[in-house]
């Protein structure tokens, strides 16, 4: 690989929910185009076995980023010896149940408000001060097209991730004249575990969220993710909505008939 195709090289890059899905797709790409990674996860074994694929400068920590201790002591163990971060993605959360409103387990709204939300907020302020003492780096904030187009029986899943593009321009606001960016990448339907997270474990409906589609794979999502950080540092992408071609709206999906 010439080094121009490794345009990362010598960047930090740190990924919270790196276990799986898009987080890890997002650590394969960011580590071929030569970022050093530090992952974080609930499931260390897991992020600890791709930082050992990965190899180089790729290492793993524990983080839950509901809890506040858990990220101060990942945000330490991620800085401590370097000089400061370059790329941070805020990938991890989850979506919980799929019910109306009035049907819906205030437990699961919690979980996805403490994750997709509060997780995000607390882990992006820990990081900051080394993006602005350095006045430079990338803040990817993984969204979703329901953020942009809430659709029934997600009220909450919808708000929290309205909720993470709201904090982003805000924050965008108060960066303005840094040369600080954030981008909030926002997919449709991507088959990863998000599906069998949602339905608590059910194989079979998750399954069927995907039928007759060509959903997004994990690894479209991070070269999007990839293609951002790349940007020389005068371009800046506020925003992606990134859909599977059949699909045209948040519910408008295209399912190839006898399917
Ligand atoms: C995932 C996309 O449409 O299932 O965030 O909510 S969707």
């Amino acid at each position: 690989m010439s080094p121009s195709s490794r345009p990362l090289s010598g960047k930090i890059a740190v990924i919270t929910g790196a276990s799986s899905g898009i987080g890890a797709a997002t650590a394969r790409t960011l580590a071929a185009l030569g970022a050093s990674l530090r992952l974080g996860a609930r499931r260390l074994e897991r992020v600890e076995a791709l930082a050992s694929e990965l190899g180089g400068g790729a290492s793993a920590h524990a983080l839950d980023v509901t809890v506040p201790e858990s990220c101060r002591a990942f945000t330490e163990w991620a800085t401590g010896d370097a000089a400061g971060v370059d790329i941070l993605v805020n990938n991890a959360g989850l979506a919980r149940g799929l019910a109306p409103v009035v049907d819906s387990d205030e437990r699961d709204w919690r979980e996805m408000l403490e994750s997709n939300l509060m997780g995000l907020m607390r882990v992006t302020r820990l990081f900051l001060p080394s993006f602005i003492a350095r006045d430079a780096g990338d803040i990817v904030h993984v969204g979703s097209v329901a953020g942009l187009q809430p659709y029934a029986k997600g009220a909450a899943y919808c708000a929290s991730k309205a909720a993470v593009e709201s904090f982003a321009q805000a924050l965008r606001l108060e960066l303005f004249g840094t040369r600080i960016r954030q981008l909030v990448i926002e997919p449709g339907l991507v088959e990863t575990e998000f599906s069998v997270v949602r339905f608590h474990g059910d194989a079979e409906r998750a399954g069927a969220v995907y039928s007759g589609v060509d959903p997004l794979t994990a690894a479209d999502v991070a070269d999007c993710i990839g293609f951002a950080v790349t940007r020389p540092p005068h371009v800046s992408l506020h925003n992606m909505l990134v859909m599977a071609t059949a699909q045209a709206t948040a519910t408008l999906v295209h399912r190839k008939s006898g399917l």
